[in-house]
């Protein structure tokens, strides 16, 4: 039998390639994105959470290279007052750094130590808010009428959640906390303090928190996605083999027996080099953070977390419009058929759930009523440290404060990529984002 398809006259030739005839230049698309992106900066918000005292602000500025936070904690520990003093709120510290003509903006979240309270289940609330917030803060700014060309994005891209080095696996608290947050936004645990761990009870404590993490059905980040590469794809799984990482922060420069300079811990027995990766497992985490992951972290927020966050709030402002032409057209016609009804006594039941239906206020420029506008925190709240400029181990890196209190630092957008587009077609979105 003759192939149908070749056979039909009618079935249109695959269209050729058109070549120009000389260079035109539009492959320089590629070069005009990178300038653009250059020139505003990349905005990344990174969130710090765990149990109180596990090193949280120390790893922040360590990660960086530099001085970002000032541990609330114990920086400036001579005084006994100062060692009980702990972090008591959420401060968000923004800071630019500088590498290779590349500027990144950082906010750095800094959140109250879990365990310091008689009732701490509630300790994530705070920060859960603080995400939803965030997202919307982004909503409302896209709904606008006039809406800015580029939203400043404060959405949080990382949650840095710490675990106690304790060997035997996560405590009541990081199980309520990781389920929380790993709903709603990336989450990548770590082993805090590492150093009090030896590497054979390292290896162990991280097989059993994996195992936990499976068995609690956890949504850790990476996530997998039927558009990655093979390569892509081969690099998070090894990276989820060596998640948690574990981690051991310092924010003290030692000088060593050959004159090197490092960040590390002076013990008794000798020094660790944080950076040291027989030692720690900070570079890995810093490697993927701010090579590996930084856009893919940006990415994900944007296309799997907010996009859920987003859906579910359009949804219940349309449910809600819905029900408000339901009520307004039952309230039209019981006017216009009132005096003809009036004495019918089964309509006027009949009429009775529309006249009784309570509609929400419709809320002005149609942001859905259950909006809870976020309120930035105020700039008393923040705790901002100076920064020293070309300090830190990368040598390469200039950072910059961008000012004292809260700053959401530049927007970022991709160009090319509408709103809506589902970079994770095959990521399964969990129902619950946002709910909570
Ligand atoms: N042994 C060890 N100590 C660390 C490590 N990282 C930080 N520390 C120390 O632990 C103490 C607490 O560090 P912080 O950074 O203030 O901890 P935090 O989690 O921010 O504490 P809160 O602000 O109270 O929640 C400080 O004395 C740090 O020097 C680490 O990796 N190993
Ligand atoms: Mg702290």
């Amino acid at each position: 039998m003759s192939d149908v398809t070749s056979a039909n006259p009618r079935t249109p030739a695959a269209p050729e390639p058109v070549q120009p005839s000389s260079y035109v230049g539009f492959d320089t698309i590629t070069s005009q994105i990178e300038h653009r992106l250059l020139k505003r900066g990349f905005q990344f918000n990174v969130l710090v959470a765990g149990h109180s005292g596990l090193g949280k602000s120390t790893l922040v500025n360590s990660l960086f290279a530099t001085d970002l936070v000032q541990s609330q904690g114990r920086k400036e520990a001579a005084a006994l007052e100062d060692l009980l003093t702990k972090t008591t709120e959420i401060s968000v510290t923004s800071h630019q750094l500088l590498e290779n003509n590349v500027r990144l903006n950082i906010n750095v979240i800094d959140t109250p130590g879990f365990g310091d309270h008689i009732n701490n289940e509630k300790c994530v609330d705070p920060i859960i808010k603080y995400i939803k917030d965030q997202y919307s803060t982004h909503l409302r700014k896209e709904l606008t009428a006039n809406r800015e060309r580029h939203i400043q994005d404060s959405r949080v891209h990382a949650v840095l959640y710490f675990i106690q080095p304790n060997n035997y696996g996560l405590k009541a608290l990081d199980v309520i906390a990781l389920k929380k947050l790993s709903e709603m936004v990336n989450v990548i645990p770590v082993i805090a303090k590492a150093d009090a761990l030896t590497l054979d009870e390292r290896e162990n404590f991280r097989r059993i928190l994996q195992e936990e993490f499976k068995q609690l059905n956890l949504n850790l980040y990476p996530y997998d996605s039927e558009e990655y590469f093979p390569e892509e794809k081969a690099l998070n799984d090894s990276i989820r083999s060596i998640i948690p990482f574990a981690i051991i922060g310092s924010n003290t420069l030692i000088t060593g027996e050959n004159g090197e300079v490092f960040r590390g811990r002076r013990t008794k027995w000798g020094n660790i080099n944080i950076e040291d990766s027989n030692q720690s497992e900070f570079t890995y985490l810093r490697d993927f953070l701010t090579r590996t992951h930084l856009q893919d972290l940006i990415d994900s927020t944007a296309f799997v977390h907010y996009e859920s966050f987003r859906s579910k709030q359009l949804t219940s402002l349309k449910e809600q419009v819905g029900h408000k032409e339901a009520a307004n057209s039952g309230n039209s016609s019981n006017s216009s058929n009132s005096n003809n009804n009036a004495s019918n006594p089964s309509t006027r039941a009949a009429q009775a759930p529309a006249q009784t239906f309570s509609q929400p206020a419709a809320p002005a420029n149609n942001v859905p009523a259950t909006f809870n506008p976020p309120q930035l925190p105020q700039q008393s709240t923040f705790h901002q440290t100076p920064i020293p400029l070309n300090v830190g181990g990368q040598g390469k890196s200039t950072s910059t404060t961008t000012g004292t209190g809260f700053n959401p630092a530049a927007p970022f957008s991709i160009p090319g990529i509408p709103n809506g587009f589902n970079a994770f077609p095959g990521m399964p979105v969990n129902q619950n984002n946002g709910n909570n």
